[in-house]
Formats: structure tokens, sequence, C-alpha cells
């Protein structure tokens, strides 16, 4: 048994009806940050490593009821005096937020992980903060899971995830890994493995009030089951020598090389890059992006080996 992460429940108490570290009440955010700090001893006690922050009353309704750029400044504030403390101690102890864009709140801060990542660039100590990003969240902004992952490791801040199962835009279905977006989940699994990332595979996800407890065992079962299956297949599609060669067709190799590594002064000298630049032959070569998504598909349907 280890506990990877912990958390503060600054949500559930009605006393963060309006939020926690941005909430209009004064005393409510230093009890909030209070209330963290305990909670954050108790993490490194445990053994904690990562210490998640979701600000899930964090937001608001309406428009005139919270200062956004204020509430912004309390936040940075917060996480300022919580990177302080963790200093202090000598904790080995980073932070991970998690974007979620609505639900509870009609609009919560920090909606997604681009906001995310934009905001740590503003603390005090933007290496111990990184981000928490959760499939369904991403998802409920109806954007490109896969796409904010690879952002984050980009970036060098997926500290930590949160893996489950959302259908479209609606509310959080926390369902089982794999249900849900299957494709969005097939290129999420293929990034994680081939970037070779070291953290826990981490499931947030609720068993349906359907379920007993075998079908709550067989929920959790499934989301490992789902992962498992999805590396395999990820994969079997790397090592294909028809996907290579239809990487190779869609020009993945060249993505792959810096556009002027011989410098400004030479991309401007350089009469090929524009004044001989035949743009209507680049514009007629088709990408061939087609035939490398179907095998994809095929590696993810099983029915090629
Ligand atoms: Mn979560």
């Amino acid at each position: 048994m280890k506990v990877p992460m912990a958390t503060t429940n600054l949500f559930t108490h009605p006393v963060f009806k309006d939020g926690a570290f941005t909430a209009n009440d004064r005393d409510v955010r230093r009890f909030a940050l209070r209330k963290t700090v305990r909670n954050i001893d108790l993490a490194v006690e445990l053994g904690a490593e990562v210490y998640v922050a979701w600000g899930g009353r964090e937001g608001a309704e309406s428009g005139g009821a919270k200062d956004v750029r204020d509430a912004l400044e309390r936040m940075r504030e917060a996480f300022d005096l919580l990177g302080e403390y963790v200093v202090e101690q000598g904790y080995d102890l980073r932070f991970a937020i998690e974007p979620k864009p609505n639900e509870p709140r009609g609009d919560i801060l920090l909606p997604t992980v681009g906001h995310a990542l934009a905001f740590i660039e503003r603390l005090e100590r933007p290496e111990l903060f990184g981000v928490n990003p959760e499939v369904g969240h991403e998802q409920m902004a109806g954007l490109n899971f896969a796409h904010g992952i690879a952002q984050a490791l980009w970036a060098e801040k997926l500290f930590h995830i949160d893996l489950n199962g959302q259908s479209g835009i609606k509310y959080d279905q926390d369902l089982r890994f794999g249900a849900g977006d299957l494709r969005s989940a097939f290129w999420l699994v293929d990034l994680l493995e081939s970037a070779g990332w070291a953290g826990p595979r981490h499931f947030d996800f609720k068993p349906p009030r359907t379920e007993d407890p075998d079908g709550v065992w067989a929920s959790a079962a499934g989301c490992m089951r789902n992962y498992l299956i999805l590396k395999d297949r990820a994969a079997a599609f790397r090592a294909d020598p028809e996907v290579r060669d239809a990487l190779k067709a869609s020009r993945l190799d060249q993505l792959a090389l810096p556009t002027a590594a011989d410098g400004l002064a030479a991309l401007l000298a350089d009469e090929s890059a524009y004044e001989t630049f035949d743009a209507e032959a680049a514009a007629a070569r088709g990408m061939a992006f087609e035939h490398l998504d179907q095998l994809a598909m095929d590696h993810l349907l099983g029915v090629r080996a």
C-alpha cells in the first residue's frame, strides 16, 4: 500500500459555497489555507509526493459576483503561501492543479489545462506546481484531452493524471476509463506510453449507482483492463511496418526537424523558401492522414495483429 497523492476537500462544506482560496469572504480564505496546511502535514506523514488542488467552488454563476482578476490574485497568493510552507518545512511535495470548466459552479476558475499552465508561470515558485488533468473535465469543455496532455508533457508539468471516461459535452460523468470517447483514450495511452511518462496511472472514476459490490469491482477492474488493452494496441500500432511507412508518408519525420536550424539570416536569404517556392505544388500534396488514421482504427478495433 502506498499513498501517492493527497488533497483537501475545499468544496463540500457550505462554508466554501463561494469558494475557498478565492471566496469573497477573507475569513473563509484564511480558514481554507489553514485547513490545507494542516492536510499537507498529514499528506507528507503518509508519504504522498503530489498534492492535488481541485478548486471546485472557485468560480461564479454571475458576472458581478466575482472580480476575476482579484480572484486570480487571491489564488496566486494562496499557492505562493502553500509553496512557501512546503519549502520552509523541507517537504518533498509538489502541487498538481486540477482544471475543470464548470460543475459545481456555473463557471470555475482555471477551467482548462491551458489556463492552469499559464497561471503557474505567474507563481513565485513555478517549479513546485504542475497540473492534474482529468479526461472528463477537458472533454466537458469540448477539448482534445491528448493534446492537453501533450502540452503539459512538453511544459514538463504533468505531475499527476486522472483517468476516466466522458461522453461529450455534458455533466461530469466519471465513467470508467475507456468508456466514453474510446478513440481519445487510445491516443492518450499511445501518448503516455510513447512519452515514457513515469507517474501513476490513476483512475478518478465513479462506478454507477446501478452496481452492487461485485459491479463496483468489475468497474474498477475495467479501468485497468482497458488501459492495458489500449497500451497493447498502441504498441502494436507503433511497431507495425505499414504504420511506420504511413507515418513517413504523412511526414511526421519532417515535423520533428527544426524549421530553420540554419538561422534567421539563412532563412531570409533562401530563395527556395519564398521567391521560387511553388506553393501550388505544395498545396496539391496530399497528407495521407486518412490511411494513417484507419491503420490506427484497425489496431484499436483489434483487426490488425
Ligand atoms: Mn479528478
